[in-house]
């Protein structure tokens, strides 16, 4: 075991660069690779990853310092690094993928300037990053913009940064979407009467027409001093306000959430957004104090009553019930409100279908009465939906294409079973989520449920304890019913509705038997699923209840 120091690695030609946020503390243990501390130049925010592994002993930074290559950013004892180096206690190896941002310093094609006709804007040279994705158009068609405005963010696991345009011009046709990836020469869009020239040169602002027929050469990279020095008329301050400032980390906690970064004030210095901030927003929205744009707007386009206008319905029937007898007007609750916007569109979307069958639970049912007085001690009490839940995922193992999301043309498949249950609260209908029910015990599984079903009656369910499901099921077990065809809880593509069990005669062949059946009902999106797979997976699920030790197969 040796002490190390952990340096900043090369990031290209920042000069100093201040540190946002320390992502370790004294006593962490951290992997080679893992971010230690993020820090911002003005367009860009990069994590600074550890060359080895070990446990933090002491930091060598505070929120605000400065550093730049070769600053030490922490003091690390690492078995590794004896390994490797037991005499160098001092330097070591330059770490991860150098995270050079050098987007927007060194962003500029110097090409055709004062041309009237188009000018293709390209990805400049952005160090060693490969397939970035594009997480925000800045711009849109129509727009004018100055050389050295942003035009799209992109981001990789480590880093974001902001894509400059190389000229002024007016946006005639942009070549990239969220989501796509790029590299360096990538076209981002096509600008029309750049008039501006390039933004290296900006000597070249009178009609430098020579330049025209250039080719794209991308400029060596500048320090942000010397991009920002040459070209004095980049105003980042009216883009600054548009963009989120956050994080490469907070941004995909965000996006984890759902949490639409515009909406959320940062509290950081320059008004950064921080992982507290988008916490606090969320339990603002749960609680109600703030209410998101898109909430607000599909509260606002899906009424109670929808009008259908937008599907081009006709109007839903306007009749004056206090004429037939007296009336009590009541408002939707929140939760209502946008559970109410997300079925209709999951309704409306998917192309559900709805198998149902019947599960021989008899000898389930006898297991778990009999478990539950064996364990009655234990105040955990076992119900048939923990079963189900452990079932579910032993036949979406067996059948993936139920675990899965559409994303466009493509399918992701989920490599973990996060089970969603509908809960039944005084608020409305909430969905809280077991996470990794393949590893978990059925006591385990129902411990979670009561406690989550508590959480969910009390309103006290965090975003977190409802996100990331990859199927549901929905229980009317314990009240009644027979069969339903329950609403899919998109981007999932199943759900199980499931009904009170009761005694039937079965025939065995010989005679009819009592034995206790489960009304099962799954509905499938038949976009991802097709209707033989669908009646598969409910007799594998079948089986499963009838001889629970098929689980173990
Ligand atoms: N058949 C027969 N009895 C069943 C059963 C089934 N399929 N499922 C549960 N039961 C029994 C339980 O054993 C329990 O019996 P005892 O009180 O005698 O022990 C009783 O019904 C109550 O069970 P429960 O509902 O408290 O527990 P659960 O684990 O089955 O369900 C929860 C928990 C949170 C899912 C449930 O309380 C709930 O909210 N269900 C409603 C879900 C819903 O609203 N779905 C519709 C969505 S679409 O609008």
């Amino acid at each position: 075991m040796a002490t190390i120091e952990i340096k900043v690695p090369d990031i290209g030609d920042f000069d100093e660069v201040a540190v946002i946020e320390l992502l370790v503390k004294p006593g962490d243990t951290v992997k080679a690779e893992q971010s230690l501390i993020t820090v911002e130049s003005d367009k860009a925010s990069m994590e600074i990853p550890s060359s080895h592994a070990g446990v933090v002993k002491a930091l060598q930074v505070k929120l605000g310092d400065k550093v730049k290559e070769g600053s030490v950013v922490l003091l690390l004892d690492s078995a590794d690094a004896a390994a490797a180096a037991p005499a160098a206690p001092a330097s070591v190896p330059n770490p991860a993928p150098a995270l050079v941002e050098s987007a927007q310093a060194a962003p500029v094609s110097v090409a055709t300037a004062a041309s009237s006709g188009p000018v293709n804007v390209t990805v400049p040279d952005i160090g060693d990053f490969k397939d970035v994705a594009v997480i925000e158009l800045l711009v849109k068609v129509g727009d004018t913009v100055k050389a050295e405005q942003s035009l799209i963010t992109v981001e990789s696991d480590k880093a974001s940064m902001e894509i400059p345009s190389s000229h002024a011009g007016v946006v005639k046709e942009i070549k990239v979407k969220v989501g796509d990836t790029v590299n360096q020469g990538d076209l981002v869009l096509v600008l029309e009467g750049a008039a501006g020239g390039a933004a290296a040169a900006p000597a070249a602002s009178a009609p430098a027409a020579a330049a025209a027929a250039a080719p794209a050469v991308a400029a060596p990279a500048a320090t942000p001093a010397v991009a920002a020095a040459a070209v004095p008329a980049h105003n980042p301050t009216a883009l600054a306000v548009k963009v989120p400032h956050a994080s490469p980390s907070v941004r995909k906690f965000a996006r984890e959430l759902g949490v639409p970064l515009a909406e959320v004030k940062g509290s950081g210095p320059k008004g950064r957004i921080t992982q507290a901030d988008v916490q606090a927003f969320t339990k603002a929205v749960m609680g109600g104090a703030v209410q998101t744009a898109a909430i607000a707007a599909a509260a606002k386009a899906a009424p109670a009553a929808g009008d259908g206008a937008a599907l081009g319905l006709i109007p839903w029937p306007k009749v004056d019930f206090a004429k037939f007898g007296p009336i009590e007007l009541k408002e939707l609750g929140r939760i209502k409100k946008i559970s109410g916007a997300n079925l209709l569109r999951n309704a409306i979307m998917i192309p559900a279908v709805t198998n149902h069958d019947d599960a021989d639970i008899t000898d389930l049912e006898a297991f778990r009465v009999a478990t539950n007085k064996e364990n009655e001690k234990s105040g955990i009490k076992v119900t048939m939906l923990a079963f189900l839940i452990k079932a579910c995922v032993a036949a979406l193992k067996k059948y993936p294409e139920f675990n899965s999301s559409l994303d466009g043309d493509a399918l992701v498949y989920k490599n973990y079973w996060h089970i969603g249950f509908a809960a039944d609260t005084p608020n409305g209908l909430m969905v809280p989520v077991i996470k990794d029910a393949d590893k978990k015990g059925i006591f385990q599984i129902s411990q979670e449920m009561s406690e989550l079903a508590k959480k969910a009656r009390e309103g006290k369910l965090s975003p977190a304890e409802m996100s990331g499901a990859t199927f549901t099921i929905s229980s009317l077990g314990g009240i009644g019913g027979r069969y339903f065809t329950p609403i899919i809880n998109a981007p999932e593509v199943a759900i199980l509705g499931v009904c009170k069990s009761t005694m039937e005669p079965v025939w065995d062949g010989k005679a009819f038997q009592p034995r206790l059946m489960l009304p099962l009902s799954l509905t499938w999106d038949h976009r991802v699923i097709d209707g033989a797979a669908a009646a598969r997976f409910n007799v594998y699920l079948a089986q499963i209840l009838g001889d629970f030790r098929r689980v173990m197969l």
